[in-house]
């Protein structure tokens, strides 16, 4: 269990966002939190009981009139005892508010502390404390419905159900080991390595759908690369509806890479276009492209966009990449090839470091990013290159990057146990394996890891959460 260095003074903050509106709400959290509420309000709170008073600062002066609601640890939000003052909405009333608590002996809380207490408190676990800032940031109906699901500790009963099973495995393999004078050899019986084989698959399928819960949270990556005036930036005009790079029929115009969000659906989708790729000798248009390489290495799908009206060149090949490729012929106005799919396989997705070296297959399509023919096809085939195109895919949680590394990390270590015990068969390496498995997987959930994940991870959240 992390320690987190259990702090027992009391924090406050504004809990509601900067800005004029209805109402702004301070929080306060911790021993004192009551007595200072109490002393703003001039009245005795009781618990779950909203009350009507004027606020005074610790001069004796009126600041506002507002509510005032307090809960008793350990039932509130962060287990400790926890105070509202609900006052008027501007800017200064709040801040006078937050400065009554501050004098009164409240220290300011760091960003996402209140989530960190309730954490440490056993409130929620590291997931869902993640999870609830996703759901703050959600930018799509999609990802907010995640989020909540995983708030909810949907994904966390997963891990947590997968993490059951390595452990009984764990207690299979250490009793055979335990017991070796009894006459059946309980390892090399075959139920071990079917159950290896279980758990690599249930594996394997939480890491893809974590894949896409963590891309529906922080919004896909989608570049758009290509030779030298193919329409790369016609492409992004037309895919934002919004002329927002500038297209010109001089080769090597975009050099600094543009981003665009769009929403395709339900997807959030940061889309990107690069500087054609070519042997420039320009140092500005040099630099493009290798940010253009740089953007490329971390995408989720890549659309090359080829001139159709142009004999086919040799031309840059892309580098091997990882993540599905979508070729879309454009200028097909020119060229008057028909607009739409043309016959090829379909998309695959990489789930694990071991499938890397696996060919990706590709989806062409041809468009025209002037008239626009072609681009429905386009969208669709990016929702399917993305591996969310039937209700099917419909990821059920919210997941983050940091999730999907230590799962896929889980998968490895399972991966090489299996092998080593299928070339072995010693019981001692694959208890001491499983172990490694079933800690790694425990980080997801915060049952075991560092003060420095913590506190690089709360650090992110907002102020008063
Ligand atoms: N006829 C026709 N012209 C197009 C089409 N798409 C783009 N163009 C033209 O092709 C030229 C290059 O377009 P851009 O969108 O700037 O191409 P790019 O790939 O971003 O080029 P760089 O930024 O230089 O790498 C412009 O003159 C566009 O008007 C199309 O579908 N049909
Ligand atoms: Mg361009």
């Amino acid at each position: 269990m992390l320690s987190g260095g259990l702090e027992r003074d009391t924090i406050a903050a504004i809990a509601t966002p900067s800005g004029r509106g209805g109402v702004s709400i301070i929080r306060l959290s911790g021993p004192e939190a009551h007595s200072i509420a109490n002393q703003i309000a001039e009245k005795s709170l009781q618990a779950r009981t909203p009350t009507v008073s004027s606020f005074r600062d610790a001069k004796g002066n009126i600041v506002d009139e507002g509510l005032s609601l307090v809960f008793n640890g350990p039932a509130s939000f962060t287990g400790e005892d926890v105070a509202e003052l609900h006052g008027h909405g501007g800017v200064v009333v709040t801040q006078l508010l937050l400065q009554a608590c501050l004098d009164r002996g409240a220290r300011l809380a760091r960003p996402g502390e209140f989530s960190e207490r309730a954490f440490l408190n056993n409130k929620l676990d590291l997931t869902q404390a993640e999870s609830l800032a996703d759901l703050i940031d959600a930018r799509t109906e999609q990802a907010a419905r995640q989020a909540s699901a995983s708030l909810r500790g949907v994904f966390s009963s997963s891990v947590n159900a997968l993490n059951e099973k390595f452990i009984s495995l764990r207690v299979y393999v250490e009793a055979a080991i335990d017991f070796p004078e009894e006459d059946i050899d309980f390892l090399a019986e075959g139920k071990v390595s079917e159950s290896l084989n279980a758990l690599q698959n249930e594996l394997s399928d939480i890491v893809e759908q974590a894949q896409r819960g963590a891309m529906m949270s922080r919004g896909a990556r989608v570049v758009l690369t290509g030779a030298p005036n193919a329409g790369k930036s016609s492409l992004l005009n037309l895919l934002a509806k919004n002329n927002v790079a500038i297209v010109t029929d001089v080769p090597g115009t975009t050099r600094d890479v543009i981003r665009e969000s769009i929403t395709l659906a339900g997807i959030a989708i940061d889309l990107s276009d690069t500087a054609g790729i070519r042997d420039a000798t320009d140092a500005i248009e040099q630099e493009g492209i290798n940010r253009a390489r740089t953007e490329l290495a971390d995408a989720d799908v890549i659309v090359e966009v080829i001139d159709d009206s142009e004999l086919p060149t040799a031309g840059q090949p892309l580098p091997p990449q990882n993540c599905p490729i979508i070729r879309v012929y454009n200028k097909i106005d020119l060229s008057n090839r028909p607009a739409g799919r043309l016959p090829e396989s379909p998309a695959t997705r990489v789930i694990s470091e071991q499938d890397e070296a696996a060919p990706r297959s590709s989806i062409g399509i041809a468009i025209s990013a002037a008239s626009g023919k072609g681009i429905e096809s386009l969208e669709h085939a990016i929702v399917e290159s993305l591996g969310m195109d039937d209700s099917a895919s419909a990821t059920p949680f919210s997941a983050r990057e940091r999730h999907v590394d230590c799962l896929k990390k889980a998968h490895t270590l399972l991966n090489n146990a299996t092998d080593r015990f299928i070339a072995t068969g010693a019981g001692e390496l694959l208890a001491e394996d499983l172990r490694d498995v079933h800690h790694t997987l425990s980080t997801i959930t915060g049952e075991f890891g560092s003060d420095d994940l913590l506190g690089e991870i709360f650090s992110s959240f907002c102020i008063g959460k």
